[in-house]
């Protein structure tokens, strides 16, 4: 077996010449550059990138043990198979087969919807964007990724205000903060390279420091003013800032008059969340949250920072919003040091978000409407009524599959266990695709192993084996295919702050693997639609070509100005990383003097255009053409009889003085500029909109007269598409104060949101606390990521965390009868179990627990080690967090509840 192996593995020779491969690191959206140096193909030297824009030299522990990657020692070396209970190998070609057979057969007896596609923040930009397309000409839209569960509730919050749902400034940016507040997110510990740049704030500008989480975290330690809340208290903790704010008349009035609508509505609710409300329902005093107020009042420009803290409760929807408008109150938008500095996850969650790798929409947010598929089935060069027709033709419930969302990762135990007659399409999951994705990372990981049981097929594509691999309890059905990780593939990578980086390939894939996009063209061919799924990317050694995949997602990508990078022009920021200025992130000189590095988007028009990139969105102090911008016009132009559009405001040059619509052909015309397009523009253009012409014209125009293509509006405070207009304090579905459950209950149960029935009020009606009275939380560590299989398998990490444990506060540990060390049980609110130590600690409030989630193969108490494959099990096991987490979801987007639920703790 061995032989096999090595005769693919060169051996290091380390006096053989030095190649030095620019590559970036594939953990966090930090983005950090990685010089990786190459001797006859082996991997033998790592430098982090001192010349690099976002990093300039510094790695977090995750980054410096990168070279692991390309030894792989305990990676998944060749394709297996569990046959009668036993790993057995298998080769490639006959896994392939039998996968295939076995989705046809089940695509004939009920039909696409039935297989599942899960996807990954890991892929980079083309292998995303290709996966979304196989899963779309697979005819279906159960296809999913990380992103479901990490920020879709940024994504619907914030792209709901303003328009786009991304982080609006920069890291490099946040030199120029004079304050920022962290609500929710911990980037000593999940970005930790960012904070060399608040770092720089503090010292440069005295840039006041605020953390807001129920935990004492590391990000505290730096901070000048600390609230600790309860767990899914953010909204009325922001309505107790805001309280103060307008009660001061700090507010901006002058930037919420030109660029904000409904902040009244706003003011009202506001009102009723004085201190005294505020304190009882948050634990946060009186003079804590005045200090938040004048922190982040008196030091203008500043910024608000949220991730996980805020997105992965049932009203995440509503906490982003809240956030966002608590920034447009401070008139802290579209500016230099202020922002939404919203923290992505995994290196290419962004990347992977913009292009669709999502159950409810199509690359570049188009939706599911016939509209968009239009769209993409032009860019695809593929007739329309047969991307139709590959999907399933009936109507479930009111709904057809090829408009409807599809089941969110969250869910797909109850796609997989929910009675089929009660689901909006034909029949459960029958088989499941995890293409880079842990499953210990999603809730009611007790209720797993059933569903997995249920499946009648799981397909594991990772270098790892995952939990998913031994967490069931199934004697056959399940494929271990080896994929490689970005270290032994090139591409792009779209970084937390939307720039996109090229990572160079660094080595041959190791062992019997192959890269994600070679595999999705090896199955697609037995499925029998390669023709289609490739027709205009060239097929090379049975590796589709990057570079065709790239300019094809560039030929449609017009919603986010994803169409003026190509690969040739990040190739050459990517050659020159050490010209970009630390702080604006341009060129200065250089062979892309003026850009901005990654050219983040949006990156409008056409290539030819050379637009530089936006560094800081909606910033109307600059040209568009250099990067300017406004808020977006995306919610039509009067609500309620009152114009939604921007007043006395608009980016400089602007040849339109006020605010105004999304651009079209008819706009065009009516403005008389239609004669600006060219006569083959005028062809593509006609009929069309900024986002629909494929020939970039309409947008060229636009920007030629100093407007953005997608119109110039106010930012919106009301929602009035989601079930609460304006954000509003519910509890959490599991709430120890059942006082608050009554005065602030949550949405009432659903029969159908995502094609599922979803639970509220009859969960949150249970009185769970006495049996339950910790308030349970859970988040990161730095040396892990995700469900840690990765890191777990990495040796230089493995060391630094060899136990999963649980932080308790002194006093409970006390009440419990259990010290520091001590070996607990842990149960969750659904009975899920974990058997684990006590971390005994203040970092915790008495009544709240932390979990870090990394851990896996453990399952309540029983090591499941010996399930592994030989030779690919992870140093470090330990029991799953969310072994022990609970029901609840948000309405708009089907987050899990992560960050609250209630447990006991007992000595074991
Ligand atoms: N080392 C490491 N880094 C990572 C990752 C990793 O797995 N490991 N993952 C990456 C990914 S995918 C992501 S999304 C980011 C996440 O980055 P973060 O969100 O910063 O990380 P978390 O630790 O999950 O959560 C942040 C904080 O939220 C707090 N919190 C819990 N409940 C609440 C609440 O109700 N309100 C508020 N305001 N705060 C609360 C927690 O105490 C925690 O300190 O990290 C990325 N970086
Ligand atoms: N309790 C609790 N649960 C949480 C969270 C929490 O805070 N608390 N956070 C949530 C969040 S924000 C997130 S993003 C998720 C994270 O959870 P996941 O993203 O599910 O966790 P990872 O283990 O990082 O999964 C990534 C997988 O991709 C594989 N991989 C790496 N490179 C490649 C590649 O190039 N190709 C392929 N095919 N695979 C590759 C890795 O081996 C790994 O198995 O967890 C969520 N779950
Ligand atoms: S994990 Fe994030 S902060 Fe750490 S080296 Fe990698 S990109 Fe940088
Ligand atoms: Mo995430």
């Amino acid at each position: 077996m061995m032989k096999k192996a090595q005769a693919t593995i060169p051996e290091a020779d380390y006096n053989a010449p030095m190649e030095t491969k620019r590559t970036i690191c594939s953990h966090c959206s930090v983005g950090c550059g990685v010089y990786a140096g190459v001797q006859n193909g082996v991997w033998t030297e790592q430098e982090p990138a001192f010349d690099h824009p976002f990093n300039a030299g510094g790695h977090c522990a995750k980054g410096a043990a990168l070279r692991e990657h390309g030894h792989g020692a305990r990676r998944l070396k060749y394709p297996m198979k569990l046959v009668n209970g036993k790993w057995q190998k298998i080769e490639w070609d006959t896994a392939l087969d039998e996968i295939a057979a076995k989705i046809l057969q089940i695509r004939e007896e009920s039909g696409p919807d039935s297989v599942y596609w899960l996807g990954s923040a890991k892929h980079n930009n083309e292998q995303a964007y290709l996966f979304r397309k196989m899963a779309s000409l697979w005819g279906t839209n159960n296809v999913d990724h990380q992103a479901r569960i990490c920020h879709s509730t940024t994504v619907a919050g914030v792209a709901n205000t303003w328009g786009y749902g991304a982080m609006t400034n920069s890291f490099n940016d946040m030199h120029n903060c004079k304050s920022i507040m962290f609500i929710g997110s911990n980037p000593a510990e999940a970005h930790p390279v960012a904070m060399q740049h608040i770092l720089i704030a503090k010292e440069r500008n005295n840039c006041k420091i605020v953390v807001v989480d129920p935990r004492r975290t590391r990000t505290a330690a730096k901070s000048d003013v600390y609230v600790s809340i309860r767990p899914g208290t953010d909204i009325p903790l922001v309505w107790g800032v805001l309280w103060h704010i307008f009660k001061q008349g700090w507010e901006d009035k002058e930037f919420i008059h030109q660029r904000v609508f409904g902040m009244d509505e706003i003011r009202a609710e506001v009102a009723k969340w004085d201190p005294k409300q505020v304190e009882r329902v948050t634990n946060a005093t009186e003079e804590q949250v005045y200090a938040i107020a004048k922190t982040i009042s008196e030091n203008r420009p500043g910024c608000v920072v949220w991730c996980m803290g805020g997105t992965q409760h049932t009203v995440g929807s509503s906490n982003t919003r809240a956030y966002c408008i608590l920034e447009l109150a401070l008139g802290n938008l579209g500016k230099s040091g202020g922002g939404a500095n919203i923290f992505r996850g995994h290196d290419n969650v962004q990347g992977a978000t913009d292009l669709g790798v999502l159950c409810h929409t199509l690359p570049g947010y188009y939706g599911l409407t016939d509209g968009a598929w239009k769209h993409w089935a032009e860019v695809w060069d593929l007739d329309y009524e047969w991307v139709k027709n590959r999907f399933d033709q009936g109507v479930y419930h009111g709904v057809t599959p090829f408009n409807a969302t599809g089941i969110p990762v969250s869910r797909w135990i109850d796609g997989v266990l929910e009675n089929k007659d009660d689901m909006q399409q034909r029949d459960n999951l029958r088989a499941m695709f995890y293409w880079g994705h842990a499953v210990n990372s999603q809730t009611r990981g007790n209720e797993m192993p059933e569903a997995m049981k249920k499946l009648e097929m799981m397909v594991i594509v990772d270098p790892f084996p995952t939990v998913a691999a031994v967490m069931n309890e199934r004697t056959d059905g399940v494929y271990l295919l080896p994929t490689t990780t970005q270290f032994e593939t090139y591409g792009s990578v779209t970084a937390s702050n939307r720039s996109l980086q090229w990572r160079d390939k660094v080595i041959e894939p190791l062992f019997d693997s192959k890269v994600d996009h070679e595999i999705m063209y090896l199955l697609v061919k037995r499925l029998g639609f390669a023709e289609q799924l490739f027709k205009n990317i060239r097929v090379e050694n049975n590796q589709p070509v990057i570079e065709d995949i790239a300019h094809e997602y560039g030929r449609g990508m017009w919603t986010i100005g994803m169409t003026g990078q190509t690969p040739e022009r990040l190739k050459l920021h990517q050659k020159n990383w050490g010209t970009f200025n630390f702080t604006t992130l341009e060129a200065d000189g250089g062979p892309a003097n003026g850009e901005i590095y990654g050219l983040p988007w949006p990156c409008w028009g056409t290539p030819e255009l050379k637009h530089p990139g936006t560094h800081i969105l909606y910033d109307t102090s600059k040209e568009v053409i250099k990067g300017g911008g406004n808020f977006r016009a995306r919610f039509g132009v009067e609500y309620d009889g009152q114009s939604l559009l921007a007043v006395d405001s608009y980016s400089k040059g602007s040849d339109i003085k006020d605010g105004y619509p999304e651009f079209t052909s008819k706009m065009l015309k009516q403005l008389g500029w239609w004669d600006d397009l060219t006569p083959e523009e005028k062809v593509a253009a006609e009929g069309r909109n900024w986002k629909t012409d494929l020939s970039g014209g309409i947008q060229r125009v636009a920007i030629k007269h100093g407007c953005i293509p997608f119109g110039n509006a106010k930012a919106r405070t009301v929602v009035w598409t989601f079930p609460d207009k304006i954000p509003i304090h519910r509890e959490p579905l599991y709430s120890p104060r059942r006082q608050l459950v009554k005065e602030f209950p949550t949405y009432p149960d659903a029969a159908f949101i995502f094609r599922l029935p979803t639970l509220y009020r009859s969960i949150q009606e249970q009185d769970k606390a006495k049996q339950y009275p910790l308030i349970l939380t859970s988040g990161r560590l730095v040396e892990y990521e995700g469900g840690g299989e990765e890191t777990r398998s990495n040796p230089w990490l493995a060391e630094l965390q060899q136990e999963m444990f649980v932080e308790v506060n002194p006093k409970d540990a006390n009440d419990l009868g259990f010290k520091d060390g001590d070996t607990v049980w842990l149960e969750g609110a659904e009975e899920g179990r974990i058997k684990i130590r006590a971390l005994v600690t203040p970092r915790v409030y008495p009544g709240l627990a932390f979990l870090p989630f990394h851990f896996g193969g453990r399952f309540e108490g029983q090591s499941l080690l010996n399930r592994y494959p030989e030779g690919a099990e992870p140093y470090v096991i330990g029991e799953a967090a969310n072994t022990s987490t609970t029901y609840g979801y948000d309405p708009m987007t089907q987050m899990q509840e992560t960050k609250v639920t209630l447990c006991n703790i007992r000595k074991a």
